[in-house]
C-alpha cells in the first residue's frame, strides 16, 4: 500500500515543474510514490510500467539493492570531498572503469552533474583545445536540426528544437545547424536504420564553405536524436560526418546522453554505429540515475593538446563544486558492476530484434504513421490533430497513463526506452497497452 505521507500535498503551487505543462498537471495530478525494477507505485495505489526507463536513465531498472547499499556505505564513510586540487579513490576508479568500457582512445573523463553541463563542457574543452593548438580562430559550433543538448546557454544553442529556443533570444552566437535527418516519406515504418538520408551529412561540407574550416571548432550531434523523437541515423550518415570532420579538422562531439549505457544495442552508440568520436557526453545511464553525475570522455589527442604550460598551473579552468561527487561516484561504479554483471548491453541486444517486431505490429493502428526502432528504444508517431498540434499525442500519453503504462510524449511522437531488465512478457504488455489507447483516443 502506499504511504499516504507521502502521497496528500496540500500546496502544489510553490513547485515549479521543469517541462511541464504546470497548469494542466496541478489540477489533475499525477503522483508517483515508489518505484522497483520495471514499475512505478502510483499515489492510487497502481502499478505502472515503466516504458522510459525514468527518462532514458534507469538502465538496470528501479531500486537495484547493489547501488543503494553502494550509496547508504559511501554516504556515511565520507560524504562528500571537493574535486578543486583534492582528489578521492571513487572518482579515480570511475574514470578508469568507464575509460576502459568506451570505445578506442576515449580514455580522459571530467565530471559534471547533469547532461546540460557536460554538453557545455564538452563544448568549452573544444575552444580550449584549439586555442592551445595555435587555433584561436575555431570558434563555431555546428549542431542540428531536432537536436537536444540539455538547457544550458550551449546545449540549446547548438540544439535544435524550436519550442526550446525561441523564448530565449539569440543565446550563443555563431552556431550553425544541419539538417535533421526524419522524412516521412523517405524513411516511415524503416526497422532499425533507415536506408535513405546518407547524403544529409554531405549538408556538412556547405557549411564549411560558407564559413570556412579555420572558424568551425566542433560539430555535436546524438548517435540516434532522442529527445525529438528517436530519430535514428540513416545508414552511412555518421560515417560520412566523421570523415567530414576529420578531413577539416574539426572535432566531432557524440552527445551520448541517451544512447551510452547499452540503449542502442551496444555499450554506447558509437559502437552500435561504428565511428569513434573526439569526445563523447554521458549522464544518465551512468549512475542509473541514482545520483546525478554526467561526464565528458575526451580522446588523447584533445587530452594532451590542453596538458601544457607550466606544470603547476590550471590547465583548464573549468569545473563544478559536485565534479566526481563521491556518492554520485559509488552509484556509479555500483551501476557500471551491474551493468557487467548482468549482461544488460547483451540482453538489449538480444532483445531488440523481439522489441521491433512487436513495436511494428502496431503499424495498422489508428492514427499511427510512422514507427522507428534501434536496440531498445523505440517511437510511435501518430498524425496530428488539425489545428491542434501534439494534442493527439498527449492524450495517448494520458490515456497509456490511465492504463498503467509511462511513456514520454514529444510533439507528435511517443518515445519508448524501458529498462534494459524488460522481458518479452512486458514488451508485449507494453505494446497491448498502447494498441487499446490508440483505439481509445480520437
Ligand atoms: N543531451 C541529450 C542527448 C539528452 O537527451 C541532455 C543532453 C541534457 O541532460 P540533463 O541531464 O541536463 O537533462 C539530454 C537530456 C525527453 C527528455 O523528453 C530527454 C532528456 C531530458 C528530459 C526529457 O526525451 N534528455
Amino acid at each position: 500500500m502506499p504511504d499516504t505521507a507521502q502521497t496528500t500535498v496540500n500546496d502544489l503551487g510553490p513547485y515549479w515543474m521543469p517541462f511541464t505543462a504546470n497548469r494542466q498537471f496541478k489540477a489533475a495530478p499525477r503522483m508517483l510514490v515508489g518505484a522497483k525494477d520495471m514499475h512505478y507505485t502510483t499515489s492510487d495505489g497502481r502499478q505502472v510500467i515503466d516504458g522510459i526507463a525514468g527518462m532514458w536513465c534507469v538502465n538496470a531498472g528501479h531500486g537495484r539493492r547493489e547501488i543503494v547499499d553502494a550509496i547508504k556505505e559511501q554516504a556515511e564513510r565520507m560524504d562528500y570531498a571537493t574535486a578543486f586540487q583534492m582528489g578521492h579513490s571513487g572518482a579515480f576508479e570511475l574514470a578508469s572503469k568507464l575509460s576502459n568500457m568506451l570505445p578506442g582512445d576515449l580514455n580522459h573523463i571530467f565530471f559534471a552533474n547533469s547532461g546540460s553541463e557536460a554538453v557545455d563542457t564538452a563544448l568549452k574543452i573544444a575552444l580550449a583545445y584549439h586555442r592551445a593548438n595555435g587555433e584561436a580562430s575555431r570558434t563555431r559550433f555546428i549542431g542540428r536540426e531536432r537536436g537536444y543538448h540539455g538547457v544550458g546557454f550551449g546545449g540549446t544553442a547548438v540544439g535544435g528544437m524550436s519550442n526550446n529556443r525561441k523564448q530565449f533570444g539569440n543565446m550563443l552566437g555563431g552556431v550553425d545547424h544541419l539538417p535533421h535527418t526524419h522524412n516521412l516519406a523517405e524513411m516511415a515504418f524503416s526497422r532499425g536504420q533507415p536506408d535513405w538520408g546518407a547524403h544529409l551529412a554531405d549538408d556538412l561540407e556547405r557549411i564549411v564553405g560558407l564559413h570556412d574550416a579555420s572558424t568551425i571548432a566542433a560539430v555535436i550531434v546524438e548517435p540516434m536524436s532522442g529527445s525529438a523523437g528517436v530519430l535514428v541515423p540513416p545508414k552511412g550518415y555518421l560515417d560520412r560526418l566523421r570523415s567530414i570532420c576529420t578531413s577539416h579538422g574539426i572535432l566531432l562531439i557524440l552527445d551520448e546522453v541517451i544512447t551510452g549505457f547499452g540503449r542502442t544495442g551496444a555499450a554506447f552508440g558509437a559502437e552500435r554505429f561504428g565511428i569513434q568520436p573526439d569526445m563523447m557526453t554521458l549522464a544518465k545511464g551512468l549512475t542509473n540515475a541514482a545520483v546525478p553525475m554526467s561526464a565528458v570522455a575526451a580522446s588523447d589527442a584533445v587530452h594532451e593538446g590542453l596538458m601544457v604550460g607550466p606544470k603547476n598551473m590550471v590547465e583548464l579552468f573549468h569545473g563544478y563544486t559536485y565534479s566526481g561527487h563521491p556518492l554520485a561516484c559509488a552509484a556509479g561504479l555500483a551501476t557500471l558492476d551491474l551493468y557487467v554483471r548482468d549482461g544488460l548491453f547483451e540482453r538489449a541486444a538480444d532483445l531488440a530484434s523481439t522489441w521491433e517486431d512487436a513495436l511494428h505490429s502496431l503499424k495498422d493502428s489508428a492514427h499511427v504513421v510512422d514507427i522507428r526502432n534501434i536496440g531498445l528504444a523505440g517511437a510511435v508517431e501518430v498524425a496530428p490533430r488539425n489545428g491542434a498540434p501534439g494534442a493527439r499525442a498527449f492524450d495517448l500519453f494520458l490515456k497509456c497513463f490511465e492504463n498503467g503504462l509511462l511513456m514520454r510524449q514529444t510533439s507528435e511522437t511517443i518515445a519508448l526506452s524501458p529498462p534494459l531488465i524488460i522481458d518479452t512478457d512486458q514488451i508485449g504488455q507494453i505494446v497491448d497497452i498502447i494498441g487499446a489507447a490508440l483505439k481509445q483516443i480520437d
